[in-house]
């Protein structure tokens, strides 16, 4: 069966990694044929338009159509995944609380829009930042959709974690098991190798815990930084490649010999508040995410992940305070 994918965001940088990669069949599989729905602003349809000439001429068998929309009404219709990546980027001197506010201004109504239009079986993945606060602002206006189907993407951190341990014990990606970013996707994130094996081995004993702290943790959380100082311009086909692995993923399962992680909603595991879109150790089983549960959280531990979820509650708060949730 055809399954409906939005984009949004689509004429950006992202959308553009994105795009060829999903009319391909990577985000669903081989055997999925997919209709693309982009939803752009009106200044972006034009450029949407020329995304949408390429993918004609690459001729994908899988891909049965390309729509473009400037309205949430009409770019949700019937949608089966939604992938939010159009998002208001924080301006110079801009404040938290406009930043939040400029982007509940479109994650709201895109949350309406979805509760109203898209598919029963939607799957939401908020890529546009903060993720995580806009995720939870677009679920909080889908009353309708079961809360676990809005995600926010921390698999880029996952990846560039995985890397950078690749890096460091010289073992191929690969070889690298049960990592975990927990928290926010921002520089309070916690990269988790507590229960990471190396080729079978305990991670943490491969390192030790000053390139741990001052090294591994800090060029994760920072790596968005250093590839925009570096590039001229934010991640962008890693971006994208990470949210075609969260989604293949959520659909087709993931492995049997190593979790990933995922920002979904939280049931009050590990002591992250219940309704947070917080990153945890997930698996997809049958379709859903399932937080890994009975994992053992040393007190370095407690302290990293209780300063990113504070980070999310305040967020959380700050949007309550708005009126946006
Ligand atoms: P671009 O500025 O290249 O593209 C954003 C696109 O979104 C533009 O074409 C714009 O017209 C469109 N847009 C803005 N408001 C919209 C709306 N209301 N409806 C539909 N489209 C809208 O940004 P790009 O580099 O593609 O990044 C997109 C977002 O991803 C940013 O918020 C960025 O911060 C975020 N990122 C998130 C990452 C993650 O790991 N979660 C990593 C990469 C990236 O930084």
């Amino acid at each position: 069966m055809t399954t409906n994918v939005t984009v949004t965001g689509a004429a950006g940088q992202i959308g553009y990694a994105l795009l060829f990669r999903i009319a391909s069949g990577q985000l669903l599989g081989p055997d999925t044929p997919v209709r693309l729905r982009l939803l752009e602003i009106p200044q972006g349809v034009k450029a949407a338009e020329g995304t949408a000439m390429e993918l004609e001429d690459c001729a994908f068998p899988l891909l049965e159509g390309i729509d473009i929309f400037d309205n949430p009404e009409q770019g949700f219709e019937g949608a089966n995944v939604a992938l939010l990546v159009g998002a208001r980027p924080r301006a110079k001197g801009m404040e938290r609380g406009d930043l939040l506010e400029a982007n509940g201004g479109i994650f709201g109504p895109q949350g309406e829009a979805i509760n109203a239009r898209a598919a029963d079986d939607v799957r939401v993945l908020a890529v546009g930042n903060p993720a995580n606060t806009n995720a939870l602002i677009a679920q909080q206006h889908a009353p309708d959709v079961p809360a676990e189907r809005f995600t926010a993407m921390t698999r880029l951190d996952h990846n560039r974690a995985l890397s950078q341990l690749a890096g460091k014990t010289g073992a191929p990606v690969s070889e690298i098991k049960n990592l975990t970013i927990w928290g926010n996707h921002s520089a309070t994130q916690y990269p988790d190798i507590f229960h990471a094996t190396v080729s079978g081995e305990p991670a943490a004993g491969l390192v030790d815990q000053n390139w741990l702290e001052d090294d591994f943790i800090p060029t994760v959380a920072k790596r968005g930084a250093a590839i925009i100082d570096a590039r001229g311009a934010s991640s962008a086909a890693s971006a994208a490649n990470a949210a075609i692995d969260h989604v293949h993923d959520w659909v087709n399962g993931t492995s049997e010999d190593s979790w990933t992680s995922a920002a979904i909603v939280s049931d009050g595991s590990y002591g992250v508040p219940e309704g947070l879109i917080s990153s945890f150790p997930v698996c997809s089983k049958g379709g859903s995410w399932e937080i890994v549960q009975g994992l053992e959280i040393d007190e370095f531990s407690r302290g990293k992940i209780d300063t990113s979820v504070h980070e999310l509650v305040e967020e959380r708060d700050a949007v309550k305070g708005l009126g946006l949730i």
